[in-house]
């Protein structure tokens, strides 16, 4: 009873607090590498300041992620994530951020990320 009366309440909580339960559970964008292409990233779809972006290595090779304009140089390796914690961590200004595998640019593994204001 008194569980009941908690998650009753918790659950007020959540309706007057002015966002949506799934606003509230964001899940990173992803953008998945596979040897040599980055899907879900011709452009990306929007992503909002506050989202995280995350870029998962689903290929048999070393990726890397390095976004123009930013010191963002980071490789990914076959079955590992990287993450940036919310996007508008690194970019803060919404817009579009080519970036590119700098170890496979010559097979023209590139993408766009496009931010958006939360
Ligand atoms: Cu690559």
């Amino acid at each position: 009873m008194k569980l009941a009366a908690l998650v009753l309440s918790a659950s007020l909580l959540c309706a007057s607090c002015g966002k949506s339960e799934r606003e509230l559970v964001k899940r990173p964008y992803v953008v998945t590498a596979i040897d040599y292409h980055f899907h879900d990233a011709h452009p990306s779809l929007p992503i909002e300041v506050d989202r995280a972006v995350q870029f998962s290595n689903q290929g048999r090779n070393p990726h890397n992620v390095t976004i123009e304009g930013t010191s963002y140089d980071q490789t990914v390796r076959p079955g590992e994530r990287i993450t940036i914690r919310p996007v508008g961590s690194l970019l803060p200004t919404p817009g579009r951020y080519p970036f590119v595998c700098k170890l496979h640019a010559e097979r023209g593994m590139s993408g766009v990320l496009v931010v958006v204001p939360g």
